[in-house]
Parts: structure tokens; C-alpha cells; sequence
């Protein structure tokens, strides 16, 4: 048989590619908000590339923004998970037992501090406004991890969303950078704990992008400006750029890989500072 007499492969958005980088592997997301989530741009990817998908919601706002989300690509699983609640985590996870028996990977997109731990000084943060950071924004990693270990017989990936304010004071970013510090060494440790059972743990470090966590943010639209001046591709990214990688990072194509930071940031990591000859608009 020709070329020409194979049948076009079917890589058009949202068509499950049966040759696809993740086809017949089934994934739990959790973090969608609705369609400008980083959570999302991964969903979309992971499900034009072959996979199976179930995804989490938190509270009722969010279900009706999510249960359209997951129906339009197909998820017949659409369950509530408040990752603060050990009972709700059990839960969801006997569900993929019952429905699925098996789970290939997981996709942490959560986060939250509270609004007014956000601004202002690092040194004011409460007690409890640290606690509600790290509990929400780290340890549930670490809790969904454990949770699915026991599915992932046949070895899994595992990837959670951080961001460069974990490794430089960034402004505002204040107690999310410690907790993201918090995540990327739970990446690392987790990975250890889980290579023995090709279980792979990697973190994704996204540029800045309008999301709902985004919004209200002060100096986004500084940061938004900024990064194409700096980076050295110029542009800001995209949530199909972190769908991209993540569907590299969940597929065999990185079987090699585990325990590591990998930035989607447009290069603007590896820079000190813009370069003369891009010029910053207006100066
Ligand atoms: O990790 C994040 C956002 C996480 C986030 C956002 C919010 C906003 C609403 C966590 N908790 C909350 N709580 C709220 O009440 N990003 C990487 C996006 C982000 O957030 C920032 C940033 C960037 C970038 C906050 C301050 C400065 C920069």
C-alpha cells in the first residue's frame, strides 16, 4: 500500500488520536476552573492525543463551569474533590478503582492562598494563612500522589503546576512562592519514593497567563508586559504551549525523565535581564 491510500491520521483538536503520544491511557485532572486553566490547555492536549480523562471540581460554582468542559471531549467521570478533605480524596480514588481499575497519570493544577496574604509584606503572614498556602498548595500533591500509587500498576506520571516565584522573591507572590518551594521539593522526594515503580514526578514551571487564580492579581498585567521584552522567544505563553509539554511529560517520550522542573516560560528563567536591543515599548 502507498501513502497515498493510508488514511489521513486524525489529529484535529479534540479528536482522540488512536495512534496519539497517550492513546488508551486514562488520567485523572485535577484544577480545571473553567476553559482558560492550565488544567484545561492539558485536558484538551492529553484527549486529542488518545487519553481517557476524569476530572475533579470543587464546590458548585466550579462543577457548572467543568461538567460542559469534560462532556464536550467525552469524560463520563466528573467528580467533587476538595483536596483539604483526606475523605473526599479516598473517594474519588475508589471511583477510578470501580470505573477504570487502573489510573496512568495524574495532573495537579491547584493552588490558593488567601487574597490578602498575596499582598503587601512575606513577613506578615499568619499562622494560618501559611497553613491554608501550603496545605492546599503542597500537601495535597503529596496526598493525591499516595492516593493513586495504588492504580498506577502498570508505572504513571505525575505532574503538578509551579511557578518561578518558587526560586526568586517575586513580587506578591509572597507566601505561594514558599509554597511552591515546598512543591518542587515534594516533586523531588516524591520521585524517589515513586522511580522503584516507574512512577514518574515532574513539575511544570509556567509563565505567567490569564487564568481565573490569575485574576485580580496586582502587577499581572506588568508581568503579562514584561515577559516578551525579556524572554528569549519574545512572546508570552500559551496554555496549549503547557499542554504541549505536559503531553510529552505524560508519555512514553520522556520515560527517561523524573524529579524535574521544566519551564514553559518563553526562556524569560535563564535570562538576568532584558537584553539592550529589545527594546521595553515606551522607553
Ligand atoms: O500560582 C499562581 C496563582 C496562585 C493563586 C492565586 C490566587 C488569586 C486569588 C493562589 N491563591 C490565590 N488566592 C486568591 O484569592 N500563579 C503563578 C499566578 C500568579 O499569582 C500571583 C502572581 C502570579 C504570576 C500573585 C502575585 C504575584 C504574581
Amino acid at each position: 500500500m502507498t501513502a497515498s491510500e493510508s488514511p489521513p491520521a486524525d489529529t484535529s483538536p479534540g479528536s482522540p488520536a488512536s495512534g496519539g503520544l497517550l492513546a488508551g491511557r486514562r488520567g485523572l485532572i485535577v484544577g480545571v476552573a473553567n476553559k482558560r486553566s492550565l488544567a484545561w490547555g492539558i485536558a484538551r492536549r492529553a484527549h486529542s492525543e488518545g487519553a481517557e480523562l476524569a476530572f475533579t471540581f470543587q464546590g458548585d460554582a466550579l462543577e457548572r463551569r467543568v461538567r460542559p468542559l469534560a462532556e464536550s471531549i467525552g469524560s463520563a467521570i466528573v467528580e467533587p474533590l476538595d483536596v483539604t478533605d483526606d475523605a473526599q480524596i479516598e473517594a474519588i480514588f475508589s471511583t477510578l478503582a470501580e470505573r477504570w481499575g487502573r489510573l496512568d497519570f495524574l495532573v495537579h493544577s491547584v493552588a490558593f492562598a488567601n487574597r490578602e496574604d498575596l499582598l503587601g509584606r512575606t513577613v506578615d503572614t499568619s499562622r494560618a494563612g501559611f497553613a491554608t498556602a501550603l496545605d492546599i498548595s503542597c500537601y495535597s500533591l503529596i496526598a493525591l500522589t499516595r492516593a493513586a500509587e495504588p492504580l498506577m500498576t502498570d508505572g504513571g506520571s505525575v505532574i503538578a503546576m509551579t511557578y518561578y516565584g518558587a526560586t526568586k522573591a517575586t513580587p506578591n507572590y509572597n507566601v505561594m512562592g514558599i509554597a511552591k518551594a515546598a512543591l518542587e521539593a515534594s516533586i523531588r522526594y516524591l520521585a524517589v519514593d515513586l522511580g522503584p515503580k516507574n512512577i514518574r514526578v515532574h513539575g511544570i514551571s509556567a509563565g505567567p497567563v490569564r487564568t481565573l487564580a490569575a485574576s485580580g492579581v496586582s502587577g499581572m498585567r506588568g508581568m503579562l508586559k514584561v515577559m516578551p521584552e525579556r524572554a528569549p522567544l519574545g512572546r508570552n505563553i500559551t496554555v496549549d504551549d503547557v499542554g504541549a509539554t505536559a503531553a510529552y511529560l505524560l508519555s512514553d517520550l520522556s520515560a527517561g525523565t523524573t524529579g524535574g522542573i521544566h519551564f514553559v516560560d518563553a526562556g524569560f528563567n535563564i535570562t538576568a535581564m532584558r537584553h539592550p536591543d529589545r527594546a521595553a515599548k515606551g522607553s
